[in-house]
C-alpha cells in the first residue's frame, strides 16, 4: 500500500496541490491542482481572496478522492508576513490585507518612538523589511484600534487555513518569526516587546514546530472533500520549506552551513543556514535575517525582488496586447546588448504603479541606458538580479568568513536557464539548478519526517538529492544536466571530471 502525502503549496501568484509518496528512498510527485492567485484591490487595500483560497484548498483535496489517493496527513504553506484577527466568533476583523499594501507607510518611524531598529533586531533577527509583520499590526493600531480590542486570536493565513480544516488553532513557528515578534534568541513570542506596543498578548499563543499533529479534518469537510486525514504542520513559511529541499549530496558531506541557496520564485531569498541566529550589527546594516527553520535551524538570507520585476513587466504587457512567456522574454533578453543595472532591492520595485515605468525612470535617472524594448527591459531586470545576487555572495562570505562554491538554485525560477547562466556568471560560483517544486517537496518532507519516513532533515535532503534532476551551471558554460533523476547517486567531483 502506498502512503501518500498532500502538499497544498500556495504562493503569491499560484497554488498547487502536490502528492507525494516515497518508494525505494525517493519521492516521486504528483501535481493534481493547480489555480490562480494574487492580491486584489478590495475597500481600498491590496487584500488576499482567503476565502476563495480556501475554496480552492478543498476543490484541490477532492482530486485526491477522485484518484483513490487519500494522503495520511496533509499540510498548508504560503508566502510569509500576512495574517488574520479574529474575533471571539472566530470572524474576521477586516480583510486579510497583503504585504504590499501601502498602509505600512511611516509605521517604521512610529515603531522607533518605541524601539530602535538596533533593539529590535538585537531580539528578532529580522531584516526591516516594511511588510513585516510588525509594521503591518502599527498601521492596525493607527488605524482601526478596535481590531485589536475585539481579536481574540492572531493567525497567520496558512494557521488560519489550517483552523478552517480542522477546527483547531495553531501558530507555526517557522511563520511566526517573520512576524518581528519572536525572539531568535529563544523561539517564543516576545511578550515585552508586545506590551511595549501595545498589542495584546492574548492574541498570541504558544509556537507550535513543523512537525506538530494539528488535527483531524472537520466533520464538514471531510463531507465535502470527501475522506478525512490528519493535518500537520509544515514549515508554512514557504521559504522554510523550500529551503528543507535544498539536495544534500551524501558522499560530499558537505553540510548546509558549507553552500548557499536562492529559492527562486515571486522573491529570490539567497542565503545559507545556520544553527545560531547572526544579530550583530554587521548582519544588521547589511539587511540580513535570521528566519526560524526546520530544528529550529536558522534560514540567514535577504529578500531581493525576485521574478516579481518579470512577472509584473509580463502582465504589463499583456495588457498591451504584447503577450510573451517567460522563455520568450529570456530568448529576446539574451540578445541583447544593454548593459544598464538596476537596484532591484529599491522599494521603488515593491509595488510600482508602472514596472516598466519604474525601471526605466530608475535607468534615465540614473544616467544609464533606457530599455525599450520587452528584450531589453527582460535583459535589464535579470542581469540586474544576477548582479544582485553577486553582491550578496560578497556580503555572506564577509560575514559568516566562510567561502561558498556553489548555489543551488530551487523553486520555480531555478527552470529560468537564461538566468541560471547569469548567476554563474556574475557570481562566479557554480550554479546547481533544481528542484522547481521545492517548496511542495519541502512542505512533504516535513509531513513525511513526521510519520518517519526519514529520520533526519539530513537524510530527508539526501532523498532530494537522489530523486529531482538537477543542472549545473558552470560560470561561462552552458547548462548541462548534472545528477540525474534515476539511478544512483553520483559523486560531484567524479562527474565533473567525466565531463
Ligand atoms: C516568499 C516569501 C518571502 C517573504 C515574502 C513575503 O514567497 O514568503 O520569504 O519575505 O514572501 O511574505
Amino acid at each position: 500500500m502506498e502512503k501518500y502525502y498532500l502538499a497544498v503549496d500556495i504562493g503569491a501568484s499560484s497554488g498547487r496541490h502536490i502528492l507525494g509518496t516515497v518508494k525505494e528512498g525517493k519521492l516521486e510527485l504528483q501535481e493534481i491542482y493547480r489555480f490562480e492567485n494574487g492580491m486584489k484591490q478590495k475597500d481600498g487595500q491590496f487584500c488576499w481572496d482567503v476565502e476563495s483560497l480556501f475554496t480552492e484548498i478543498k476543490e484541490g483535496m477532492k482530486e485526491c478522492r477522485k484518484l483513490g489517493k487519500i494522503p495520511l496527513s496533509m499540510g498548508i504553506d504560503t508566502w510569509a508576513v500576512d495574517f488574520v484577527l479574529l474575533d471571539g466568533e472566530n470572524r474576521m476583523l477586516g480583510n486579510a490585507a497583503g504585504y504590499r499594501d501601502d498602509r505600512t507607510k511611516g509605521m517604521d518611524k512610529k515603531l522607533y518612538e518605541v524601539i530602535s531598529l538596533k533593539d529590535l533586531y538585537e531580539r528578532t533577527g529580522i531584516q526591516k523589511q516594511i511588510f513585516n509583520t510588525i509594521y503591518q499590526l502599527m498601521a492596525v493600531r493607527e488605524e482601526t484600534p478596535e481590531y485589536l480590542e475585539k481579536g481574540e486570536t492572531f493567525l497567520m493565513i496558512p494557521d488560519y487555513f489550517h483552523y478552517l480544516l480542522t477546527g483547531v488553532k495553531m501558530q507555526e513557528y517557522t511563520n511566526a518569526t517573520t512576524t518581528q515578534l519572536v525572539k531568535a534568541e529563544t523561539g517564543t513570542w516576545d511578550y515585552e516587546l508586545m506590551k511595549k506596543l501595545g498589542l495584546p498578548e492574548r492574541l498570541f499563543g504558544n509556537l507550535s514546530m513543523p512537525g506538530t499533529t494539528v488535527g483531524p479534518l472537520t466533520g464538514a469537510v471531510e463531507q465535502e472533500v470527501g475522506f478525512s486525514c490528519q493535518v500537520v504542520l509544515p514549515a508554512t513559511h514557504d521559504t522554510g520549506s523550500a529551503v528543507m529541499a535544498v539536495p544534500l549530496c551524501p558522499v560530499e558531506e558537505e553540510s548546509t552551513e558549507d553552500i548557499l541557496y536562492i529559492s527562486s520564485g515571486t522573491w529570490s531569498l539567497m542565503g545559507t543556514e545556520l544553527s545560531k541566529a547572526n544579530c550583530s550589527a554587521e548582519s544588521m546594516e547589511a539587511n540580513f535575517t535570521n528566519e526560524g527553520g526546520y530544528d529550529h535551524r536558522f534560514r540567514y538570507l535577504k529578500n531581493i525582488m525576485g521574478l516579481w520585476m518579470i512577472q509584473s513587466v509580463k502582465k504589463e504587457l499583456e495588457e498591451k496586447g504584447e503577450a510573451y512567456s517567460f522563455a520568450e522574454l529570456c530568448r529576446m533578453a539574451s540578445e541583447e546588448e544593454i548593459a544598464s543595472i538596476v537596484d532591484c532591492n529599491d522599494s521603488l520595485f515593491l509595488a510600482p504603479v508602472s514596472m516598466i515605468r519604474a525601471v526605466q525612470d530608475y535607468c534615465q535617472s540614473s544616467g544609464m541606458a533606457v530599455p525599450k524594448t520587452p528584450g531589453q527591459l527582460a535583459a535589464v531586470i535579470y542581469n540586474s538580479l544576477a548582479a544582485c545576487y553577486g553582491n550578496t555572495v560578497k556580503e555572506l562570505e564577509a560575514i559568516t568568513g566562510r567561502s561558498y562554491p556553489a548555489i543551488h538554485v530551487v523553486g520555480g525560477g531555478s527552470n529560468a536557464e537564461y538566468l541560471n547562466r547569469l548567476t554563474a556568471d556574475r557570481t562566479g560560483r557554480t550554479v546547481y539548478a533544481g528542484p522547481g517544486e521545492a517548496t511542495a517537496i519541502g512542505n512533504l518532507l516535513a509531513q513525511m519526517l513526521a510519520a518517519g519516513e526519514f529520520e533526519s532533515l539530513k537524510q530527508a535532503r539526501e532523498a532530494v538529492y537522489r530523486s529531482f534532476a538537477v543542472k549545473e551551471y558552470k560560470p561561462d558554460s552552458p547548462g548541462l544536466p548534472f545528477y540525474p533523476a534515476k539511478g544512483k547517486p553520483v559523486n560531484k567531483h567524479e562527474q565533473m571530471e567525466e565531463k
